[in-house]
């Protein structure tokens, strides 16, 4: 059978129980995915010398790690050549591009030092979604920003939040996209504190003074993204969930919550987090990522908590509600592949929910017939769905199959080998 022939044989099996897998094609190739540009250097950025702090941590070594702007550019420009469906630029406040002698330090960006990065997303027809960088940087004092009781500190982190808000807005206006701003701190304490309210209440009204930087909420939407613990603050973290979702709950209209699911419990899932703030947040955002036993920030695949949370965005028709965004960071594999890999991932996530019977599943829920659904739950699991894939990425000029690797080899030989 050819590749067609085994797509049209699909999409009538797929056709019986209801699902509409062009549709489905349909929807997934317009629908924006943030990429991280992080991935591409180890979340290094390009405005300082230092190591990356704020209790995250890249290891690996893996050659070919991009060490200027146009390298990282280059890098991603192959990324968005290997990839299926629509992808915005993830960028940090770290990956400014300074003239050659200028150094502008964080609280003083400006939108200029982020021209270049308007140029490729203009070049690619795609939007930008923003963060503030409040880590590696010499004014992180003791581990603390916006929550730092130092009042020195926390202004220039206010200042650099603001200055992030009036660039995001710029993004926004060059692109015609919104932007998502996100603003996460590894603010906390390695050990047991003896104060727990005063540095959140300090973060509090530190993020609503950075919210009071005039900005549209049709244009810029900032996020606040809370975590559970970090490397070196294991002990207490400022942006708790709970501080974070209560936050946004009482910001409305200025702000949203932002899940990361590395950044709960081994055992909590965001999956069923989703669901739950949809009830209650006209919009939420999301950071993709694969955490092992911790916040390891591994390569999304196409696993089950993967595909579970991709599922609760779809059948509760919240498309247009959940900004997804990837956010991972490995060094150990080449760069372009990890990137590739967990963009194909989300991507099969996305394509599998909408392939899925979710009205006749939520009906056999409804009715009680949980053992048959447990059965049809359990069928559609080897339906045909990589015939339907191939069709997808073919349709998008991808390669459906792993030849895409193949690229990918070159390019490490052609290019990055040489760095
Ligand atoms: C860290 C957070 C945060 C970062 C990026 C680089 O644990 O997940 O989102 O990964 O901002
Ligand atoms: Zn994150």
């Amino acid at each position: 059978m050819t590749r067609k022939e085994r797509y049209e044989s699909a999409r009538e099996m797929y056709a019986k129980i209801g699902v509409d897998t062009e549709k489905a094609m349909e929807i997934l190739k317009d629908l924006p995915v943030s990429l991280h540009c992080w991935q591409g250097d180890d979340v290094t950025g390009f405005d300082h010398d230092g190591p990356l702090t704020g209790g995250i941590q890249t290891t690996g070594n893996y050659p070919g790690k991009a060490k200027t702007p146009e390298q990282l550019m280059a890098d991603m420009d192959k990324v968005i050549s290997l990839i299926p469906g629509k992808v915005k630029l993830n960028l940090h406040a770290s990956y400014a591009i300074m003239e050659p002698g200028e150094f502008v330090d964080r609280d003083k960006l400006e939108p200029r030092h982020f021209a270049k990065w308007v140029e490729f997303a203009r070049k690619h027809n795609i939007g930008i979604d923003f963060n503030p960088t409040f880590f590696s940087h010499d004014k992180v004092k003791d581990g603390l920003t916006l929550s730092s009781p130092d009042e020195e500190t926390r202004n220039f982190w206010i200042e650099h939040g603001k200055a992030c808000i009036r660039i995001s807005q710029y993004f926004a206006e060059e692109t015609g996209i919104p932007c998502v701003m996100n603003i996460w701190t590894g603010d906390g304490f390695k050990d047991i504190p003896a104060d727990r309210m005063g540095p959140r209440m300090r973060y509090k009204e530190a993020i609503e003074e950075i919210l009071s930087e005039p900005y549209d909420y049709a244009k810029v939407k900032p996020c606040v993204e809370s975590k559970v613990f970090g490397i070196g603050v294991e002990a207490f973290t400022a942006g708790s969930a709970e501080f974070a979702l209560s936050f946004a709950a009482t910001h409305p209209g200025k702000c949203m919550p932002l899940m990361d699911n590395g950044h709960y419990h081994p055992t909590e899932v965001v999956s069923d987090k989703i669901p739950a703030l949809l009830c209650f947040f006209p919009e939420i955002a999301l950071h993709i990522t694969r955490p092992i036993r911790w916040d390891s920030d591994h390569v999304v695949l196409f696993d089950d908590e993967t595909r579970e949370m991709a599922k609760e965005i779809v059948r509760n028709n919240a498309l247009d509600r959940v900004y997804m965004a990837l956010d991972y960071f490995d060094a150990s594999i080449n760069r372009i592949s990890a990137w590739t890999v967990g963009f194909r991932s989300w991507q099969k996530a996305l394509l599998m929910a909408m392939c899925t019977p979710n009205e006749m599943l939520k009906k056999l829920q409804d009715e009680n017939r949980m053992t048959e659904l447990m059965v049809m739950q359990e069928e559609i699991k080897t339906y045909p769905f990589g015939d339907v894939w191939a069709e997808y990425c073919q349709r998008c000029g991808v390669a459906g199959d792993n030849s895409w690797f193949e690229e990918v080899k070159k390019y490490e030989e052609d290019v990055l080998l040489k760095r």
